[in-house]
């Protein structure tokens, strides 16, 4: 037995040629192209594509995940004046824990729909609240710590070695389990969830939203190079697959697989409107600024307009919304805005307020 998979080993050629076997694709690949070449002719052909479409996406970028631990729990409940504050533990023999804190809005109508953001962060909590949505936000780092240049395999990691998942995708599992916890809640109504966060934990909102269909809103911010941006294309200036995947920096957020495309983007069997396409037919909406030159407002642009096809096709062509504002790295209170507004819209039937006119390209 392990003879055949010492040899099974030997055989496979080194993922450099295997990565050269791959075809050439300039463009952005086509959602509805199947891998054998077989298209996608009508909606009930779509969850097998959107299937493959998962596989290549945790293949080649972020590393396959475990399934739900299937045993979170809060611990260490604790009253604060303005939020909860607790431990979430799970994991094989519950055997590692999140800081998570919960803030309710002091409207009656419970149960309220819900704000889900990575980072143990109080700051936006008033905004939200006073929107009648609760906030929940947990310490994603206490799964898989943030390095840089070097890769420390964190609880989650050392739990479940047959998973090849990075940091983001430790991060994304980290946030389904938040979920698992909040549909306990009877003040929290989880049917109407939004996920997101900004920058790395941007990125990791995207495939969090991706992961789990039972996040109804899925809101990158600053996402940029393995967030909302397309790898294909990047030019001078922006962050790319290349910069993002040497070893010197952030190769532990991804599969270390990806490093192999670093001067091949264009073999790369998907770009990143295929995460979008995950999301539909739920909402997808990256909330992005004009002059954050590094996350590549044009390549966020172009990912958004390669995803739109697929949220026709299914008859949700309103779902798939972008954002740019002026200004730069953050997610701010206007960001904010913007979300609850689409959450308003889609949760609560009333007008989108936002405008979403402003484009870094025009179209
Ligand atoms: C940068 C990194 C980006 C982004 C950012 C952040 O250094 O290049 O991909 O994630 O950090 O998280 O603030």
């Amino acid at each position: 037995m392990l003879m055949t998979a010492l040899l099974l080993i030997a055989a496979q050629p080194p993922l450099s040629d295997r990565i050269a076997s791959l075809p050439v694709i300039e463009e952005m690949p086509n959602p509805f192209l199947f891998q054998d070449g077989r298209t996608v002719n009508d909606s009930a052909d779509w969850p097998e594509r959107r299937t493959e479409i998962l596989d290549l996406v945790l293949r080649y970028e972020y590393g396959k995940l475990p399934p739900a631990p299937g045993n979170v729990r809060a611990e260490d409940i604790v009253e604060n004046d303005d939020h909860i504050a607790l431990r979430l533990r799970m994991g094989p023999g519950n055997g590692f824990a999140v800081r998570t804190r919960v803030y309710l809005p002091e409207t009656d109508d419970a149960p309220h729909p819900v704000v889900v953001r990575f980072g143990l962060d109080g700051n936006r909590a008033k905004q939200i609240t006073d929107r009648g949505y609760a906030y929940v936000c947990f310490e994603h780092r206490e799964l898989d710590p943030d390095t840089q240049g070097y890769d420390v395999p964190g609880p989650a990691q050392a739990a479940y070695p047959d998973y090849d998942w990075g940091a983001l995708a430790v991060w994304a599992w980290g946030a389904s389990c938040v979920l698992d916890y909040l549909e306990t809640v009877p003040e929290i109504d989880i049917a109407r969830s939004v996920i997101t966060g900004h920058s790395r934990t941007g990125k990791a909102a995207l495939l969090a939203g991706a992961l789990d269909e039972r996040f109804a809103i899925v809101v990158p911010n600053g996402s940029g190079c393995g967030g909302a941006a397309a790898f294909r294309g990047a030019e001078d200036g922006v962050e790319t697959l290349k910069l993002i995947t040497m070893e010197a920096r952030f190769k532990s957020w991804l599969h270390a697989d990806l490093a192999a495309f670093a001067n091949d983007v264009q073999r790369l069997p998907f770009d990143q409107h295929f995460m979008r396409a995950l999301i539909a037919p739920r909402v997808v909406l990256n909330t992005d600024a004009l002059g954050d030159t590094w996350a590549n407002p044009p390549g966020t642009q172009k990912a958004w307009l390669a995803a739109q096809p697929v949220f026709d096709f299914l008859d949700v062509g309103d779902r798939n919304l972008c954002h740019f504002r002026e200004g730069g790295h953050d997610q701010l209170p206007e960001d904010m805005d913007v979300l609850l507004d689409v959450a308003d819209w889609h949760f609560r039937d009333q007008p989108l307020m936002s405008k979403f006119s402003t484009v870094p390209v025009p179209i």
